[in-house]
């Protein structure tokens, strides 16, 4: 068989500034929301200054001092495409001040260089659960409009200083995440059980809002911008053929498609209306917004794609799964990984094509990948590594149904493996869970060498690109 793999196909890899920077107080940074999440991940938290302290985010891999030494390894192993987020705090420490911080914005023009200096194409995601921590406190973060204008000062600032250094853009990380961790995602400080939701509802409206004022920007800045929006997504089977249970599973992933249909279609859906009126939500448009909705829709879809679900009618009948953000029931006919995520290499050829049959519009997968526990050896030329092909065999088995999906007709731009370098996990907030081709020897206690050490993958993804595909 031939090759399917476009000749432009963006292999590469993904990161976010909040997981992997480090420095999280130099040259002049500010908190972001993620630096007082203590352990754990996405639940309520408090927010003190002291929860800092036991947060291994602060230091991530120290990739702001090593970002040259990791770009060399990602452009040995022939990266095309590198997905990586600006710390919007790096750039307004508190969010709301008048001017940049160009201490900041030097260290991105570094980066970016770098990566041109390879032939490599920077992927930026503009926010990745990273809203300056005194929007948190002081607004509410999304929940509150006037983050919009706050929003498009900073993308502003970034477009125009990296406007040509950067081409790709997406403008929020897994922007329907909010619905499901409101700190995390939306700077939300209102504890999640008392958020009601009307007000979770209208923050969403705040992002969708933002997201197109992004949109329009971008493109008075730069008409080569490529501006996307970014999901998770979850293909959701139902438990039965019960047709109860067949709409239960559409109601979920409709929960997602919410997002990509507006910034696709550039309006709410006819089914979002009628859950707002059910449940007595009724969404503020500013004049202005319906038309800014319509007229700023996206150039392509990106999304990450970990596991499918499955839905019932009757969820209260199962044990809740494990899960990116979202959880579903446990599928029977699946294997999971080590924190119970359900792997399902078919589920990506599922949603590639059920999001192509929907918008008929570029794709990109900018997240994928396994989380596991690695453990560092000594091969027979006595260097360290990670035999890990568990993690060739997650991603063979998925790259190959991203060959099926571009067979039927589907249009995939690119592909970038998430934490291509491991990084710190954003549900656990631990060292442990591991996605990298590129081990960090750094711990759970915050011990470590931080030296960098090549795992089979590396060499394994590599060969991947090297042939386009073709060796899968
Ligand atoms: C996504 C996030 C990433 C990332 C990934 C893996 O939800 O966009 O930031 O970390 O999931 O999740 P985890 O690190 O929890 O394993």
């Amino acid at each position: 068989m031939s090759n399917v793999f476009p000749n432009d196909f963006l292999w590469g890899g993904a990161t976010a500034a909040n997981q992997y920077e480090g420095a999280y107080n130099e040259d002049g940074k500010g908190l972001s929301v993620q630096d007082v999440t203590p352990k754990g991940g996405f639940g309520p938290i408090t927010i003190e200054e002291g929860s800092t302290k036991d947060n291994l985010k602060l230091e991530g891999i120290d990739f702001y001092h090593r970002y040259k030494e990791d770009i060399k390894l990602f452009a040995e192993m022939g990266f095309k495409v590198y997905r990586t987020s600006i710390a919007w705090s790096r750039i307004f420490p508190n969010g709301d001040e008048a001017e940049p911080n160009e201490a900041g914005l030097a260290f991105y023009d570094r980066v970016f260089d770098e990566l041109h200096k390879y032939g490599i194409e920077p992927l930026v995601t503009l926010s990745h659960y990273e809203t300056p921590l005194h929007l948190a406190k002081k607004y509410n973060g999304w929940a509150n409009r006037e983050l919009i204008g706050f929003y498009e000062k900073y993308v502003r600032t970034v477009f125009e200083r990296y406007k040509d250094k950067v081409k790709y853009w997406l403008t929020f990380n897994e922007i329907n995440s909010v619905l499901h961790a409101p700190f995390m995602s939306g700077a939300i400080l209102t504890r999640p059980e008392e958020l009601s939701k009307q007000d979770l509802y209208q923050a969403v409206h705040h992002e969708l809002v933002a997201s197109a004022s992004a949109t329009k920007i971008a493109r008075e800045i730069n008409s080569n911008f490529k501006v996307g929006c970014m999901v998770i997504s979850m293909p959701t089977y139902p438990m039965t053929p019960n047709p109860d249970d067949v709409i239960a599973a559409m109601d979920m992933e409709r929960q997602n498609y919410l997002f990509s249909d507006i910034h696709v279609r550039g309006r709410y859906p006819g089914y979002i209306k009628r859950f707002f009126h059910e449940h007595d939500i009724s969404i503020h448009f500013e004049p202005g917004d319906e038309a800014l909705l319509a007229e700023n829709t996206v150039d392509f879809i990106s999304f990450s794609y970990y596991m499918s679900a499955t839905a019932s009618a009757h969820p209260e009948q199962f044990e809740k799964g494990a899960g990116n953000i979202l959880g579903g029931i446990p599928n029977p006919y699946l294997t999971s990984s080590e924190w119970g995520w359900q792997i399902d290499p078919k589920g990506l050829y599922i949603v590639l094509n059920e999001f192509y049959d929907r918008y008929q519009m570029p794709l990109f997968i900018v997240e994928n990948g396994l989380g596991a526990v690695d453990e560092l050896v000594t091969d027979e030329n006595g260097h360290q590594t990670v035999n890990d092909d568990y993690r060739i065999a997650y991603m063979n088995d998925h790259l190959v149904q991203v060959r099926e999906a571009i067979e039927d007709g589907v249009e995939v731009m690119g592909y970038t493996s998430w934490g291509c370098i491991d990084l710190v996990s954003a549900s656990t907030a631990e060292m442990k869970k591991r996605y990298g081709f590129i081990y960090v020897d750094r711990h759970n206690d915050g011990t470590g060498t931080l030296e960098r050490y090549k795992k089979k993958s590396f060499y394994w993804y590599k060969d991947v690109i090297a042939s386009n595909g073709a060796m899968l």
